[in-house]
């Protein structure tokens, strides 16, 4: 113990996470901390894991309900859903063993927009939350939190949940104190004001989260790195995409819909994301900012570049090369990058404000430019809808991207109906493809369908695209949106069937 907990009383809370573990009881409800692999708490979600393991080998039964910010790391997700001890889950997650368990129907989950967690658990709906688990940077004197990587849920979590678990994680680099924006201006309904935050670099609020000190029930000491994933070199498909977004920013600046620091900037995670940004350091762009959720490798280039002057999210979420980097020079960029709570981040009210331009991954579209975001074949889920519906709808410009085709050329994902939506079509302004860029703004649903087929489908699955819609155009029950109901998902059923997707 050293100066990170520079408060006696907090001091005195100090112990090892199978004491801490033993705190939490089971069939009640834990909010942790962590916005992807970033800022979650490791050691006590470990122990609890075992003691539920123990639990279960003596036939006692042992499930908890987790809320966390968004995806966490295999220390908390991972070996809660190993241990079965996980009986429902929000709000994002792209943890495998839990993917597989709520797929084989043995895990609840409920996922959420993400900026809606925060007011929803304010406003009751989401019921009592027993016992929240927070990674934190350090304790200062006054009983303040210092946060970590990530802010997430966290300042709602330490002001709802009844009892307090602290992980300190000296790996954390103190310097990060200052870098936090906790806005605590959030009131519910009918007494709810303006979010005072007009510009990308604002900040509102607190360097860090308040906590009453009566409620710390431990503190475990961690030394224990981020651990997010690293970035695939870009792709042929995902440098074609990147082209081709690129060129539509060009076009809209030269058009004077966009002035030429763009506007603030939103993407998405994944590599074809991580590509565009890297691609926006060799564009004829100045001074751009960043409103968005997660930082990734491509935006902190872009930011060494030069070219980004500053960007708000609510987590950083780097390569382990880079979190290496960026964690030891922390303090450098401390006036440049705002973490705030998610609720903050993804606050519609702000994304229309500031007029972001939103650029996400999809599952796939359909001839209309409805998105899917979330589910494969209808019924699996692959992650949750995170952001992207904060964002879309609220963007100055949303923008959807992917691949034409998925699994090798079996998968078009480019579908005369999509199997899920997330994102009606009036949420969705531009698709882009390896194939192209279908800029859908004002158009009518056939003029949409007419776009989209041209420019983003893959020549493979062109001709039966074509075909279905001249088909529908014949024999659609209304001539709106044409759609032939019979056929609309047998694209999808076919792949389940068969294995692909391709006509017969
Ligand atoms: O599966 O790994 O088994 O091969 O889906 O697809 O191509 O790796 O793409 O990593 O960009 O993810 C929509 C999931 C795209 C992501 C999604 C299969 C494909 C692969 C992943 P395998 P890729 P990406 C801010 C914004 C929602 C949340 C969001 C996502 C796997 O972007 O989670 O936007 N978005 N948040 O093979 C069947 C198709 C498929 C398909 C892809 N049409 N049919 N399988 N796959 N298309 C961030 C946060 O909210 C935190």
């Amino acid at each position: 113990t050293d100066d990170r907990i520079a408060s006696a009383r907090h001091r005195a809370k100090v112990m090892s996470a199978e004491d801490a573990a033993i705190l939490i009881a089971p069939n009640t409800t834990v909010g942790l901390s962590g916005f992807t692999a970033s800022g979650y708490p490791t050691a006590v979600p470990l122990a609890l894991a075992a003691r539920i393991e123990a639990e279960h080998a003596a036939g006692r039964p042992f499930k908890l309900r987790i809320w966390t910010g968004a995806s966490t790391g295999p220390e908390l997700d991972g070996a809660l859903a190993k241990a079965d001890g996980i009986e429902f889950r929000l709000p994002y997650n792209s943890d495998p063993t839990c993917r597989d368990r709520i797929n084989r129907g043995e895990m609840a989950y409920s996922d959420m927009h993400l900026s809606q967690v925060a007011p929803v658990a304010w406003q009751g709906f989401l019921g009592p939350l027993d016992t929240a688990i927070i990674q934190v940077t350090g304790i200062r004197e006054d009983g303040a939190l210092i946060p970590a990587s990530s802010v997430g849920n966290n300042k709602t979590w330490l002001d709802r949940a009844s009892q307090v678990i602290l992980e300190v994680n000296r790996w954390q680099n103190p310097e990060l104190l200052g870098m936090h924006d906790i806005y605590y201006g959030t009131a519910l309904p009918p007494n709810r004001v303006p979010i005072p935050l007009i510009r990308a670099g604002d900040r509102i609020g607190e360097p860090c989260f308040r906590c009453d000190p009566d409620k710390i029930v431990a503190i475990v000491e961690t030394d224990q790195p981020d651990r997010n994933a690293g970035f695939t070199a870009p792709g042929p498909d995902d440098l074609a995409i990147a082209g081709h977004l690129l060129e539509f920013l060009e076009h809209e600046v030269s058009k004077g819909r966009l002035p030429p620091s763009l506007l603030p900037l939103q993407s998405g995670v994944g590599n074809t994301a991580n590509a565009v940004l890297t691609g926006l350091i060799d564009a004829p762009f100045e001074d751009l900012s960043a409103y968005t959720e997660v930082i990734q490798d491509g935006m902190m280039a872009l930011m060494d570049s030069g070219k980004l002057r500053v960007a708000s999210s609510t987590a950083l979420s780097l390569s382990p090369e880079l979190t290496e980097r960026v964690n030891r020079s922390m303090g450098d960029y401390r006036d440049r990058i705002i973490l705030r709570p998610q609720e903050i981040s993804n606050h519609p009210e702000v994304i229309r404000r500031l007029g972001c331009i939103a650029m996400n991954g999809m599952i796939e579209a359909d001839i209309y430019g409805n998105v899917n975001s979330t589910h494969i074949m209808g019924s699996r889920i692959q992650n949750g809808i995170g952001g992207s519906g904060d964002f879309a709808r609220n963007a100055y410009i949303s923008i959807f991207m992917s691949a034409s085709t998925a699994k090798g050329g079996k998968i078009s994902t480019l579908v005369p109906a999509v199997s899920h939506v997330d994102h009606i079509n009036q949420d969705v302004q531009v698709i882009v493809t390896e194939q192209g860029l279908a800029d859908l703004r004002g158009l009518s649903p056939k003029q949409r369908a007419r776009v989209v087929i041209d420019t983003c489908a893959h020549p493979s699955f062109r001709p039966a695209l074509e075909d279905y819609y001249q088909r529908a155009l014949k024999g659609s029950y209304g001539l709106q949106t044409p759609m032939l109901l019979d056929e609309a998902l047998s694209w999808h059923s076919r792949f389940v069937r068969s294995g692909s997707m391709a006509p017969l």
